[in-house]
């Protein structure tokens, strides 16, 4: 029997944790009788989640679970003694924090009823159903994560889709709540009956109006006393009022009690997240306590401006952080508090004072940890993506679930001071542009709005917007027809992923700023932006090639390449009221298929397991936190490709020095958080790197270790590919694209095509050494000792359709070496593969390779170097 847990007086609280029985199965007969046999099931605690997902490996892990169906829960359970000790009447409650992703509940044979959405918290009053004091109950609970389609029992439960998996379970605590027969409402759509807001705040005093919902299960009407404080952080009560009602039997709000708090200390995010406690205590008439309930209060002002961003507190705040999700391996949706925390400290230690609380209502103790922290939060209903299967409006059931989960969503958390918005829906206008169906849903988010504005007047209304605006190539040339949503809500977040699955890293600040000329009165954030990064996947230079978005390889130095460029254009928008990076973490998707993992969205600053923090992540540490920061990067690219390489810092010091093996390699200025030696020799065998900074008089220094196993003389480079490849039949091992300058890295193939639609090349050797190339006007400039070099070339026409189409010359430091190559002419076709063989001398440490069409563009597939 679990220990009965005193959380307030006269209120108690029994966490059902151990003890539960499981299976997951379909329906079962007879299941919520006590007769059924459940001793063949499991036993699991609470919280708990039979899917499981997300492995590293190109091939989904035999120990994944993702079946989306029925799971039963059976738990036994003693009735506590009532609240007000014996004798006395009690009312007693089942809270459920969340369940995947619709529950029905029985207790006693008893049907309790159903909850629709895997997020809020959601109770049931089974004063009626429970056994007496000490007597034996039986719980059941039928937990339901089908696949939301057309027909299925969770049709109408938003989210309909989204790239992210609803586990199945009861995934957040059970607890059995004990109050008296008069108490403050359990009723309110989960939320905590007790809403407290600042109606002004000035440094002599804030005025506070804190509503309360009572409920009088009795059948006579009762006499109470409302006592309203407010508690500084030390507890000691610095505002208070006391009302006197009689309550009539069944639920009502009192009368809302007006207290001012005299200088308040406000809540100023990161800065100084000072909180306050809002207590509504209920007496009886001989001033016994019925009911206590205590809220977090935060007195803080916020506000957004179109062109200047966000104010908390009349002062601009910039504000910075990440989305996250609530899973991880193995645990799945099923997550303690000290994840969360964790969480929270991780997003902290990076610098960020803002997070994206993604796509779902969270735990309640996120909520929490905000609020101690600081961070300011955007809190979202789970509205991804659409609002029917047919693309035309939300029907009805669907509207009242959102309409619910927003409702719960308030509610619950109407008293957490770090929520800044509400978000009522993310890229409802995704799948038109995808020309998957129409999408309609403005008629939905108008009404969301509407109740988000009337349940809370004092907050902001926001979505996060994909597809406002789309244009050929980005947009299919048949895109269905779709509502215009932004506009709706009182701010907006873009999702823009520029550089990652469409266009450019510059075209981010092109289209924020189209947005904002567009919309001069709404503030603007960017609530997404991403590119994946495998810890096990490392390019030479992310510039090298075309990188596959839905796909592998994701080297982890293209989302440095991604961030990099993509902060550039951020910082300088001071219009931007909000920076989000999608995501904090790695996690799991079940569609994904990508980098080096299986079900796992790689675009995290921090791995799924929460064991590494990419290089990434310090860049933005380096930017954002005022932590002394060194950071050199390169952590898992251990085993170079090639002799000279640049090597890169993130730091927040204004300079920083290297050493490598020993030897000064001088020291880099740090902008923008990156500090930069070019060229740096490696040694071949090991490379022992140092960098160190000075942070006051302090010396921060940061090392790693790689590895060059070649040459310096002699230099492989596979032209147009991210990756670098070691060609087994020649037992030689090509860098990926590098040292060049101009042109554009292609694949042969676009990098999704299937294996059966590949492009058969032929060629004499290593047929792999011709897939990708480099083309245009350009040219390589490869560090190499002075010397006689022996050149090797590989061609391969991709497109042309005959001879004449594709002709150019090769030069060498400037000398023509092969003049008026035509790749078609002279393999005979295309996809033939051809070499030629050059030579030419390094200078100063270089030698030049030239590239200059007089037809079509120029190409290269791969470059050899070795010495004469
Ligand atoms: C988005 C979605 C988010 C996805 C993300 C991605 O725009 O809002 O749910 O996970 O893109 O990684 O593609």
């Amino acid at each position: 029997m679990p220990a009965l847990a005193q959380a307030e007086e006269a209120r108690t609280t029994l966490s059902l944790e151990h003890g539960w029985h499981f299976r997951q199965a379909a329906d079962l007969a007879g299941v919520e009788s006590n007769s059924f046999d459940d001793s063949g099931w499991t036993t699991v605690d609470v919280p708990h989640t039979w899917n499981r997902l997300g492995n590293v490996g190109t091939e989904r892990s035999p120990l994944s679970n993702t079946v989306q169906g029925v799971g039963w829960y059976r738990l036994k359970l003693t009735t506590p003694a009532p609240a007000g000790g014996k004798g006395s009447a009690s009312r007693y409650f089942l809270q459920f924090d969340g369940v995947g992703k619709v529950a029905d509940v029985w207790l006693n044979g008893h049907y309790l009823g159903k909850h629709a959405g895997a997020f809020a918290r959601f109770r049931f009053d089974v004063t009626s159903a429970i056994a007496p004091a000490g007597g034996d109950n039986l719980l059941v609970v039928k937990a339901d994560n089908s696949r939301s389609q057309p027909g299925s029992t969770t049709q109408n439960v938003t989210p309909l889709s989204g790239d992210f998996f609803v586990f199945g379970g009861i995934y957040r605590k059970v607890s059995l709540i004990v109050t008296g027969a008069v108490h403050v409402d359990m009723l309110d759509y989960g939320g905590p009956g007790v809403y407290a807001r600042a109606l002004s705040i000035a440094p002599e005093a804030a005025t506070v109006q804190v509503t309360s919902r009572l409920e009088n299960d009795g059948t006579r009407p009762v006499k109470v006393q409302v006592q309203t404080q407010i508690q500084d952080a030390d507890g000691k009560v610095v505002a208070s009022t006391t009302n006197e009602s009689s309550l009539a039997p069944g639920t009502g709000e009192a009368p809302a009690a007006t207290v001012q708090v005299p200088h308040p200390h406000l809540w100023q995010g990161t800065q100084d997240p000072y909180l306050y406690r809002t207590v509504v205590t209920l007496r009886g008439a001989k001033g016994a306590i019925l009911d206590r309930v205590t809220q977090p209060l935060g007195l803080r002002t916020v506000a957004f401006d179109p062109d200047r961003g966000f104010f908390l507190n009349g002062e601009h705040l910039f504000l910075r952080g990440a989305s996250m999700h609530q899973d991880r391996p193995v645990k799945g949706w099923a997550i303690s508090d000290a994840d969360q925390k964790q969480d929270f400290d991780l997003l902290m230690d990076m610098g960020g004072n803002l997070v994206r609380l993604a796509h779902y209502q969270h735990d309640q103790r996120s909520y929490e940890l905000a609020d101690e922290r600081g961070i300011v939060v955007w809190a979202e209903i789970p509205l991804v993506n659409q609002v029917s299967f047919d693309g035309s409006p939300a029907n009805a059931e669907l509207s009242a679930n959102a309409r619910q989960q927003l409702l719960e969503l308030i509610r619950q958390n109407y008293n957490h001071p770090s929520i800044a918005v509400w978000s009522i829906a993310n890229e409802v206008d995704l799948r038109a542009i995808q020309s998957q169906g129409s999408s309609k849903p403005r008629a939905l988010l108008e009404s969301l709005n509407h109740l988000a504005k009337t349940e809370d007047p004092s907050r902001f209304t926001t979505l996060a917007d994909c597809c406002e605006v789309r244009q050929p190539p980005h947009e299919s040339p048949d895109a269905k027809a779709r509502d215009i949503v932004v506009g709706v809500t009182d701010v907006v977040g873009y999702n823009y992923y520029f550089g990652w699955y469409s266009g450019t890293f510059a075209d981010l600040g092109t289209r924020l700023d189209e947005s904002h000329a567009r919309h001069p009165s709404l503030p603007i954030a960017i609530s997404e932006y991403g590119a994946g990064a495998a810890l096990t996947q490392h390019t030479d230079d992310p510039n090298g090639g075309p990188i596959n978005p839905h796909g592998r390889p994701h080297p982890e130095e293209y989302q440095e390449l991604y961030h990099e460029s993509s902060w550039n254009v951020l910082r300088a928008r001071p219009y931007v009221w909000g920076v989000f990076i999608w995501n904090m973490f790695d996690f799991s998707s079940d569609t994904r298929r990508e980098g080096d993992a299986t079900d796992i969205n790689d675009k995290g600053m921090v791995s799924y397991d929460r064991a590494v923090a990419k290089d990434t992540y310090y860049f933005y540490r380096a930017n954002w936190s005022s932590q002394p920061t060194l950071h050199l990067v390169g952590r898992r690219y251990i085993d170079h490709a090639y002799a000279v390489v640049d090597v890169k810092a993130y730091s927040n010091a204004q300079q920083a020095r290297l050493r490598l093996n020993g030897a000064d390699q001088g020291v880099a200025t740090c902008s923008e958080g990156i500090c930069l030696w070019r060229g740096i020799h490696l040694s071949t065998g090991e490379n022992n790197l140092q960098a160190t900074a000075t942070f006051g008089t302090a010396q921060v220094t940061d090392s790693l270790h790689w590895t060059f196993a070649g040459s310096p003389a002699v230099v492989r480079i596979k032209a147009g590919d991210l990756s670098g490849y070691v060609s087994q039949p020649m037992a030689l091992r090509y860098g990926s694209d590098m040292y060049f300058n101009g042109g554009l890295g292609k694949g042969i193939d676009p990098p999704d095509a299937p294996a059966d639609k590949r492009a058969q090349i032929t060629a004499d050797d290593d047929t792999q050494l011709y897939g990708s190339f480099r083309e245009g006007t350009f040219s390589y400039r490869i560090p190499v000792p002075n010397g006689r070099y022996r050149i090797t070339l590989r061609f391969v026409e991709p497109s042309a359709t005959g001879a004449g189409e594709r002709v150019f010359d090769v030069a060498v430091n400037g000398k023509a070496v092969l003049a008026s190559l035509d790749i078609f002419k002279a393999a005979g076709g295309k996809l033939k593969g051809i070499t030629r063989s050059i030579e030419g001398t390094a200078k100063d440490g270089y030698i030049n390779i030239e590239f200059k069409p007089s037809r079509g563009q120029a190409l290269v597939a791969s470059l050899e170097m070795t010495p004469r």
